[in-house]
């Protein structure tokens, strides 16, 4: 039988004409390419399990198939791909597989494309040392360290897996990066860092400062003239207790209390980071935060992936008026749906206590908190916290990334960034005057930054600024002038 008669066979399962293409397949509909007389490319797409059962028998009689694509047809057997040997290129995107031990036996595959299935586990890839583009997206992959041993891949896509072993910083370096992370890592053993960073946002006056008072103390007094109003942002390092594998462990949370006052928000976006606990607040008497603002500024500069906690504050004992609805879990499905609802000024603590409770426990689930690292970026970071120093230049951290062994720049931005998204140092990359800076007082920089924002002069001049008014106003608060841009 030729070729062209076994395609008229599918044809007669599928129950339609099979469009022909040059030179590949199309994946996104029933078609098939020839070379000479032998069909080379074949996809049956969306035709249903049943029909592809009766199907592959005649597949496997295509002597010449290097290519072939079965998207969208509930697959989740792929036992007959035994006798396929000759694939080069293969698409089972959105299909039900969750086994891939077949596929190893595939030695010539080159291109293979997984998106959209349950696999957990891409082990079995390690045969197919021709493999160079993989894609599987959508999965539920936890560890690809595997892909130090498939040689010849040179593109990867990884989106949306729980990964465990790798920072989001390199996921989104390419293979390159994340091949020589995962060496590095296995060379060097890992350890864990214990920290991590939570931001409060909300309104001006809806309590984050107090909400903080709170964990430290539940005792503070509440309503408390003390407790000014924040300028800017105020950082500061706190310890909590996590449950971790039932042991309970103390880890560092770096919490940022924004200021909430309206003229701040530009200037907070800088501070949004990924790997963040956020906590929303909303003063039930006033329910002047504007929800939809947060969110979306959040998920803009942050990603859509760090938990955002709503805290809704019961002053004078106001009952909550807004109810979040389905359009806000719809719209960031990283809102935990269960907020929490607290009198800051009840003198019954245990609603405070149950707070502390929450709070503690989204914290710990914070996927970066006891993540491993390699080795090496965790003796940076205690180098790092023993310096005195409020801000370092890059070739000091350089440096002293040499001498914990981390010899690669790449490696040496991507632990900056990783420190940045944690809480333990600022670092911009991407700022014009400061890339060149590691700072290792959040506060000192804050500081500065907002600084310009709270000055008579600058104000008066409609908050444009020169060079000469900033270094004004940084001496009398006692901060070194390095550089500044100057805007007219
Ligand atoms: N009566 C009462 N007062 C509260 C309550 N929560 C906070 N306050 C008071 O409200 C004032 C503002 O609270 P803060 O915690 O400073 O508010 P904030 O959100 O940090 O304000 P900004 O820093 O300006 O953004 C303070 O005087 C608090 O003591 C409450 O539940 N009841
Ligand atoms: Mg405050």
């Amino acid at each position: 039988m030729s070729d062209l008669d076994i395609i008229k066979l599918i044809e007669g399962i599928v129950g339609k004409k099979l469009s022909v293409e040059k030179g590949f397949a199309n994946w996104q509909k029933c078609s098939y390419a020839t070379k000479g007389n032998q069909v080379t490319g074949i996809s049956l797409y969306k035709i249903g399990y049943e029909k592809l059962k009766d199907a592959y028998h005649y597949l496997s009689m295509l002597t010449g198939l290097v290519d072939l694509h079965l998207v969208s047809n509930k697959i989740s057997d792929l036992s007959f791909l035994i006798g396929f040997d000759n694939l080069e290129v293969l698409s089972l995107d959105d299909n039900l597989i969750s086994d891939i031990d077949y596929i190893s036996k595939l030695q010539n595959l080159s291109i293979l494309y997984l998106t959209a299935n349950k696999i957990e586990n891409i082990d079995a890839l390690v045969p197919c040392t021709e493999l160079k583009v993989l894609d599987v997206t959508n999965n539920l992959i936890k560890d690809i360290t595997v892909i130090v041993k498939i040689k010849n891949l040179s593109e990867l896509v990884i989106y949306n897996n729980p990964i465990q072993n790798l920072p989001s910083e390199i996921r989104n370096q390419g293979i390159k990066a994340i091949r020589k992370y995962l060496i590095e890592k296995q060379k060097q053993g890992e350890e864990k860092l214990f920290e991590a960073k939570i931001v409060i946002v909300g309104a001006g006056e809806s309590g984050k400062t107090t909400l903080i008072r709170k964990l430290q103390n539940p005792n503070h007094p509440v309503p408390n003239i003390e407790d000014k109003r924040t300028e800017g942002i105020r950082v500061m390092s706190y310890p909590f207790h996590v449950r971790t594998n039932e042991d309970l462990k103390e880890v560092m949370a770096h919490i940022w209390d924004f200021g909430g006052q309206e003229l701040y928000h530009t200037t907070h976006q800088l501070f949004l980071t990924p790997d963040t606990l956020y906590i929303l607040l909303n003063d039930n008497r006033k329910n002047d935060t504007d929800f939809y603002y947060w969110l979306n500024i959040v998920t803009l500069r942050a990603g859509g992936k760090c938990p955002i906690l709503m805290v809704f504050n019961a002053k004078d004992n106001s009952p909550r008026q807004i109810i979040p609805g389905e359009e806000i879990f719809n719209a960031f499905p990283n809102v935990e749906r269960s907020a929490i609802d607290v009198n800051f000024a009840d003198k019954n603590l245990i609603g405070i206590h149950k707070m502390k409770d929450t709070i503690e426990g989204h914290f710990g689930k914070l996927e970066v908190l006891g993540k491993p690292f390699p080795t090496y970026w965790v003796r940076v970071r205690e180098a790092l916290g023993r310096l005195k120093d409020e801000c370092i230049k890059w070739d000091e951290f350089a440096a002293i990334c040499l001498q914990n062994g981390i010899d690669d720049l790449s490696q040496m931005q991507i632990l900056a960034a990783t420190l940045h998204n944690l809480g333990v140092i600022l670092y911009f990359p991407d700022v014009f005057g400061l890339k060149d800076l590691i700072i290792l007082s959040s506060q000192w920089c804050i500081d500065a930054i907002y600084s310009a924002l709270d000055t008579d002069a600058i104000n008066k001049n409609a908050g444009k600024f020169n060079e000469h008014m900033l270094a004004e106003k940084w001496l009398c608060l006692g901060l070194q002038v390095r550089s500044c841009i100057y805007y007219d």
